[in-house]
């Protein structure tokens, strides 16, 4: 079809999710956007798994590169960057510190906090409480945007250069705290940097899309609804019986 753009995203809201809607949003590109629904296990369906080897969400699919598919979502971020030449600074040191605060990161923040929300939100409600579990991850969380606390001294943003990929993927998840229930007490850094953040138009729009989520970032009236969904959507995967996928 001769009017589709050439971007095509495959995503849910879930904090590696909005990472990708983030920089598109932001670069102002045209994009359509199909919606995964986990209820309906769509990220594990063959056709789907053909995109993404790893049966999880995002995926991004490049039509004007025939149709080249592109996973993980930090690598969404990076093939985003190079494609249009922005959000990534250039020469070999700045791109390898680019490079490590985004391994840091998917290995580190999304990781620790991932779980610390996984044994709270999805494990416990669904009749495995593990609070040696939640007291691992919880710490660890702590201790990892302590770090970026610590980075985030004197500095606007998490490179030098400016805003980046790298902000754009770890921002979901450290601005998540209030919904992994870890404590940022005395982080004010970190609280800077995610006012710097949440007042940009461009993240505001694309917490929305493709559906808004405001018990992640302010539990409140919302959550009790949203904790009961949240912990149905994925509540195949804190059932023992399960079967590795
Ligand atoms: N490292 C991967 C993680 C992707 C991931 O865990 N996606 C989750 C949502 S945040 C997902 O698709 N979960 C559904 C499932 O596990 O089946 C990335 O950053 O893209």
């Amino acid at each position: 079809m001769a009017d589709r753009p050439d971007l095509h995203l495959y995503t849910a809201a879930t904090m590696n999710g909005y990472k990708p809607v983030i920089f598109l949003e932001e670069a102002g590109l045209p994009y359509d956007l199909t919606h995964i629904d986990f209820g309906k296990r769509e990220q594990k369906a063959e056709e789907y798994m053909r995109l993404n080897p790893n049966g999880r969400i995002p995926t991004l699919v490049d039509r004007a590169a025939g149709d080249f598919a592109v996973f993980e979502s930090g690598s969404i971020l990076w093939y985003l960057a190079e494609r249009t030449g922005q959000f990534l600074p250039d020469g070999t040191l700045a791109r390898s510190e680019a490079l490590q605060w985004l391994m840091f990161q998917m290995a580190g923040i999304g990781p620790m906090m991932g779980q610390a929300m996984f044994f709270k939100r999805i494990a416990a409600p669904n009749g495995h409480a593990e609070p040696y579990a939640i007291r691992r991850y919880t710490k660890e969380s702590r201790r990892l945007l302590e770090v970026l606390d610590r980075r985030l001294a004197g500095r606007s943003f998490l490179l030098d250069q400016g805003y980046s990929i790298v902000d754009m993927a770890t921002y979901p998840w450290a601005r998540a705290w209030p919904w992994a229930q870890v404590d940022v007490d005395g982080l004010d850094n970190l609280a800077a940097w995610f006012d710097r953040i949440d007042g940009r138009p461009a993240v505001q729009r694309a917490l929305r899309i493709p559906k808004a989520v405001p018990a992640f970032w302010t539990p409140g009236e919302s959550e009790t609804g949203f904790a009961a969904e949240n912990a149905a959507r994925f509540a195949t995967d804190a059932k023992p019986e399960t079967e590795p996928r």
